[in-house]
């Protein structure tokens, strides 16, 4: 395979190569970073609660430390700013806001800490770029049926509600959602993810009630901020069949119906996929009159969420599905096993664009884990992930050519932190940090995204 971590190899990119108004960002999510977890109000949240059974998190882990964000943000901001970055993508703790999901009145400690970071963020300018679910539910609305009870929609509302009344006079982006997809299937037909069920037709409920809140809460939010523009975040996957045979085609459509399209066609306003609902007989999600049209509510942007692409074969039995992703030989992976494509990314939002035509797209997350070594002199030298980092913007800047409107890039992430059931065994940052001290340090990819973005290479 390609050595492509030499210098030598890889693609020559300045930033004036984009328009001067794109969006350079890095993306974080609450759970993730902020640490504080029983601190200032906050209530419980399923993470809280999933971590807490041995057998869940890797590490045996939690979020509840993490990268102490909630006491670091100045640091953290200052980070952001000094790469050159020009807008922060971060989450919002719907436990901080109420603990326990819903009520007539919010924890103003919690809009307080995020009203402060929001201010921080200006004061770098830096745009900010929210997001309301990064997945940490209020546990007590998990008590409730979570995301299968279609009173969370209604609590996701008010709290989008209360939120951009708190905060719409400075945040101008809103995302609804990150990765609905992981939110139904990860956590509640895999169980890898809080809050661990695993039950096909629970995680195809789940699906149908975050959408359903994602359309819901646009109104609200665009009553509280003038020229909101909103969307919601999909992770996205550029399918191949493992084979030409008929079989493995076939498995790679119905792979990419519920993988892609049972999101992707509900909010273009074509409803779910009607190969893939006819697969689903009983599983299928209850839909009420009005649904449909309410996952439709026009948005401003779609976020992509790009990592690798998957590999399809037909696999009779497996699954409601009968569909398996397969690992192939001699390909460049991550320390996660992801495969690394830009190509993909490329072959994906040409798909996109053609298929639903969004006005704007941004990639909302982008990035790769690799076992990075602190070497003594202190340096993070992660030459995989800085040559990850530039062939993904080699490949944004060709997608860009070719006439997609993709007008931003976040990086994933700013910081190592709790990467969810892998705790704190796989680092994304292009920051290092030293979970026994709280130490930051850039390492080699955010020198390299630093000398990018402020053209002093
Ligand atoms: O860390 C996650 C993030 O929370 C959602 N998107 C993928 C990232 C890497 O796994």
């Amino acid at each position: 395979m390609m050595n492509n971590t030499r210098p030598d190899h890889l693609p020559q990119l300045k930033r004036a190569d984009f328009a001067s108004d794109f969006r350079w960002g890095c993306s974080t999510s609450s759970y993730q970073i902020e640490g504080g977890a029983n601190l200032d109000g906050r209530g419980e949240s399923i993470w809280d609660r999933f971590c807490a059974t041995p057998g869940h998190i890797r590490d045996g882990s939690s979020g509840a430390v993490a990268s102490d964000h909630y006491h670091l943000w100045p640091q953290d901001l200052d980070l952001a700013r000094e790469l050159g970055t020009n807008a922060y993508r971060f989450s919002i703790a719907w436990p901080r806001i109420f603990a326990e999901g819903r009520g007539k009145a919010p924890n103003q400690k919690g809009l307080d800490f995020y009203s402060r970071l929001v201010d921080g963020m200006l004061e770098r300018g830096l745009e900010p770029w929210v997001t309301l679910y990064h997945w940490d539910l209020p546990q007590t609305l998990q008590e409730q049926g979570g995301w299968a009870n279609r009173d969370t929609i209604d609590a996701f509302v008010g709290y989008a509600d209360m939120v951009s009344r708190h905060l719409g006079d400075r945040i101008q982006h809103w995302i609804t959602h990150n990765e609905p997809w992981c939110t139904a299937f990860h956590g509640n037909y895999e169980g890898v993810h809080a809050p661990g069920l695993k039950d096909f037709k629970t995680a195809l409920q789940v699906s149908h009630n975050v959408l359903v809140s994602h359309g819901r809460a646009i109104p609200a939010i665009r009553a509280n901020v003038a020229n909101a523009r909103v969307g919601a975040a999909l992770s996205l996957h550029p399918l191949k069949a493992a084979s030409d045979s008929a079989a493995d085609v076939a498995a790679t459509a119905r792979h990419d119906g519920l993988r892609n399209r049972w999101f992707l066609d509900p909010l273009h306003g074509r409803g779910y996929p009607a190969d893939v609902w006819a697969i689903l007989g009983d599983s299928a999600p209850m839909v009420q009159e009005g649904d449909l049209a309410q996952i439709a509510t026009p948005t401003d942007f779609l976020g992509v969420n790009y990592y690798f692409p998957e590999i399809v074969a037909d696999a009779p039995g497996v699954g409601v599905m009968s569909t398996r992703v397969i690992e192939t030989k001699n390909v460049e992976r991550t320390a996660f096993g992801w495969e690394v494509s830009p190509e993909g990314m490329v072959t994906l939002l040409e798909r996109v664009a053609r298929d639903y035509k969004p006005a704007e797209i941004y990639l909302t997350e982008n990035g790769s884990t690799y076992d990075d070594v602190v070497g003594s002199d202190g340096q993070i030298d992660d030459q995989q992930r800085r040559s990850y980092l530039v062939r993904h913007l080699a490949a944004t800047r060709e997608i860009v050519a070719k006439g997609i409107p993709v007008k931003g890039y976040f990086a994933w992430s700013l910081l190592d932190n709790f990467e969810w059931a892998e705790g704190y065994i796989r680092r994304f940052g292009l920051t290092h940090v030293d979970f026994q001290t709280q130490q930051r340090r850039l390492k080699a990819s955010g020198k390299w995204y630093r000398e990018f973005l402020r053209g002093d290479k």
